[in-house]
């Protein structure tokens, strides 16, 4: 037989399909033209294709047997309610089955704040656990071994008072700090891209990661000092080559700062970690992974350090919460295994799979233990573990690694040229250009040109709702209000005025390492609230404006009948009355704000008037914005199931200030046991998860030519 070539496979490929082959070039948002068919040609002189899994540059993983030797942590991020109703949670599930502890702490936390505090109403147990103080710690981790159990933290706002509890907490538990074993996330740079769980401005804030560096180098060997983090990129709509850039970049910055404060490199870069989310793209996924551990050697080798494990980047993987669907649930249990599986072909060293309920509320135990098990039908089953980097040597996969290491290091040095993350987040680059990901995005899944399955083809016309867990934020507040009471009670005035007082100086003079101060506070029982504010008082809170992309959604649509329809209609509207005006607010702590953003740009681009409203707003606040731009409909986007309380609340506060006739609609992840409870409560529409952003224009315009009519 003759040796067939490329070009016998383009002719017979063109025979086949009767066109030229490139018509089956998949263009990715990255940016990178997939082709139906790797061959031997395209790995050819790839630099990375001869390394070994544990040596430098460590694309093939970061230990030499990999799974063989150990196979990845399963490590289920959870937290609900009360530290009681969680730790029995964590007990229960580390007894199925789960290897490591991972904390979900809920807003109010995040943000600083005490359970009591007035801003945080709706926002109490709700994402995650409610912890006020060392009390509250104490009864998390109740007969969990510190000594034994490798603990993360996801903490970035309110990090120095949540780790403080903890160090106390070892203590009090007769763990001393050098064996404590965790991670703490202390990844401040994307809450101001993303996340938005911040509290401090930047400069501040990175101070703070660096002195927890500099306190966990010196005091907690076995601890990881940040979780460096793409996941929140990729779930607020970033590509996978940004997601890898952006992350890459800021762990480069932490590094600067910590050299910085004048460590040594190879003191601290052992133990900075990296967390990624995992999409349904299968093969770019672990590519990105196998690309990520290749660029941080490169990265890292600038600093000259000694150690390998210095070059090394060790990562957690959480599957991706944003590619799972409301409607017909149960596919996302297929979905999340095939992301899990990505994950471990890419080499993880820690993962979260998400429940399958992701979409509407926080896991019950019923999905939580499906979440776990696929897991550990993974490990034990499919034979996955036994051999290291399967995928090596595949022409598709090699070559992919090598793409993503390309445009990921062009994006990089994009950065650079900026003069590295910390100016690039202040001059909002990619942030925007995060936004103008979600909003393509959003536009290819309202016009099908991205199917989900479910959602906008082989749709139900009938769902069931399913079982979820529901939790009763009133409850909650009003139990941790009690026992923040009963340890202010307890505890020793003087001493925590004293020791709040050494920490405000710290932060103040710059001289001194802040967690130090912070761990003898919290042993004094000062609160997460108390320890935050005492830093606020030099530091200053954090105020984001928020800023809206164009031209992307519109563009998608341009020419299309449905956007003219639209505009025709906003058009009539417009000469009957005036221009619609929506106001998109974000009410309580919930920072998730992809929804609205996309929404605003969307809407602009459809032709409302919007109004961005900022973040963190309580109801009062909103509708006193609403009320001074004159606005017609106050869009709620709620997506940490506060929506029970401040709906309510923000339809009460439009009435107090006379403004009956403005239309109060709420979108974001809203259970549909929940819809006719807001519908009571004097909201108009409700627009559940995965709902058609055209779709929703459209009922808004309904509901205004309604209010017209009726006028
Ligand atoms: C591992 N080990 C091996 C081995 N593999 N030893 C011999 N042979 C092998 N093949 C050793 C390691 O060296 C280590 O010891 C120990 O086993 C544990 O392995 P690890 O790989 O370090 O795993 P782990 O402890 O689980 O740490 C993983 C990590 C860490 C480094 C990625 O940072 C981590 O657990 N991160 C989790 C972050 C997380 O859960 N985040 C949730 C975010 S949710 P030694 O002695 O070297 O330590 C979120 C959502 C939201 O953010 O927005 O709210
Ligand atoms: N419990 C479990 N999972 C959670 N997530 C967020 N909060 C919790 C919690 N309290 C998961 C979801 C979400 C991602 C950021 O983390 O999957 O998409």
């Amino acid at each position: 037989m003759t040796k067939k070539t490329i070009a016998d496979w383009q002719a017979l490929a063109e025979k086949e399909l009767k066109r030229p082959a490139d018509a089956l070039t998949w263009h990715t948002p990255e940016g990178i033209d997939v082709k139906p068919l790797y061959t031997a040609d395209d790995i050819a002189g790839i630099e990375h294709l001869d390394s070994l899994p544990g040596f430098a540059p460590f694309t093939r993983g970061p230990r030499a047997t990999m799974y063989a030797g150990r196979p990845w942590t399963i490590r289920q991020y959870a937290g609900f309610s009360t530290a009681e109703e969680s730790n029995a949670f964590y007990r229960k599930a580390l007894l199925a089955g789960q290897q490591g502890v991972s904390v979900a702490f809920d807003l109010a936390t995040h943000r600083g704040y005490d359970s009591d505090h007035p801003r945080v109403e709706g926002d109490v147990g709700k994402a995650g656990v409610a912890i006020d103080s060392v009390e509250d710690m104490k009864i998390l981790f109740d007969g969990i071994p510190l000594e034994d159990i490798s603990v993360s933290m996801t903490m970035n706002g309110a990090v120095i008072p949540i780790l403080a509890n903890f160090i106390v907490t070892g203590e009090e538990q007769g763990v001393s700090r050098d064996k404590l074993s965790g991670t703490i996330q202390n990844d401040i740079l994307k809450e101001f891209m993303v996340r938005n769980t911040y509290i401090y401005p930047p400069e501040p804030s990175m101070r703070i990661i660096a002195d927890i560096i500099e306190y966990t180098a010196k005091e907690m060997p076995k601890f990881n000092s940040i979780s460096i983090s793409g996941y929140h990129m990729q779930e607020a709509g970033a590509t996978l080559v940004q997601e890898l850039a952006f992350t890459l970049a800021d762990g480069r910055e932490y590094v600067r700062a910590a050299i910085a404060k004048g460590l040594d490199v190879d003191a601290f870069a052992g133990r900075l970690s990296f967390f990624f989310a995992i999409g349904m793209n299968f093969f770019m996924e672990a590519a990105k992974l196998r690309a990520a551990r290749l660029l941080w050697t490169r990265i890292m080798q600038e600093f000259e350090p000694k150690k390998a494990s210095s070059l090394m980047l060790r990562t957690h993987c959480q599957t991706s919460g944003v590619s799972l669907a409301e409607q017909d649930p149960y596919n996302n249990i297929v979905r999340t295994a095939f992301e899990a599986m990505s994950a471990v072909l890419g080499g993880t060293q820690s993962l979260h799979t998400n429940s399958f309920d992701e979409a509407i509320a926080l896991p019950t135990e019923f999905s939580a233990r499906i979440a776990r098990n696929t897991q550990l039908i993974l490990q034990h089953e499919t034979g996955v573990t036994k051999v290291v980097d399967p995928l090596a040597g595949s022409y598709y996969v090699e070559s992919l690694t090598n793409d993503m290491a390309e445009k990921a290091w062009a994006l990089i040095e994009e950065i650079e040229r900026l003069g590295g993350m910390t100016k690039a987040v202040d001059d909002g680059l990619p942030k925007r250009l995060i936004e103008e990901a979600a909003t393509r995005r959003q536009a290819a899944v309202d016009r099908a040109e991205e199917v989900i399955v479910g959602v906008n083809k082989y749709r139900l016309e009938n769902e069931e709702p399913i079982d979820i867990l529901q939790i009763d934020n009133t409850a909650v507040r009003l139990s941790q209000i009690k026992r923040i009471e009963q340890t202010r009670r307890q505890r020793d005035p003087k001493l925590v005025s004293e020791t709040l007082a050494r920490l405000t100086e710290v932060a103040e003079s710059g001289q001194g390492n802040i967690l130090e101060a912070a761990v003898d506070a919290a042993r004094a029982r000062a609160t997460v609230g108390e320890i935050s504010d005492a830093m606020r008082a030099v530091f200053g809170d954090h105020v984001a404006v928020p800023e809206v992309v164009h031209d992307i959604y519109g563009k998608a649509y341009a020419g299309d009948p449905e956007m003219e329809t639209l505009t025709t209609r906003l058009n009539d509207y417009g000469k009957a009355a005036s221009k619609p005006r929506i106001l998109i607010a974000k009410l309580g702590q919930d920072g998730h704000d992809r929804g609205a953003k996309v929404i605003a740009s969307a809407f602009g681009d459809i032709g409302f008037d919007v109004v961005a409203g900022p973040l963190f707003q309580t109801p009062d606040e909103a509708a006193d914005l609403a009320v001074a731009n004159k606005v017609n409909v106050v869009g709620l986007s709620s997506l940490a199931a506060g929506h029970k309380t401040l709906a309510p609340q923000l339809v009460e506060a439009l009435k107090a200030r006379g403004a009956n006739d403005v239309i109060v609609v709420v979108g974001g992840v809203i259970p549909r046991q929940d819809y006719d409870f807001l519908l009571e409560s004097g909201v108009s529409a409700v627009f559940g998860p995965g709902t058609n952003v055209m779709d929703a224009a459209r009922s808004v315009l309904d509901l205004l030519e309604g209010r017209l009519r009726n006028s």
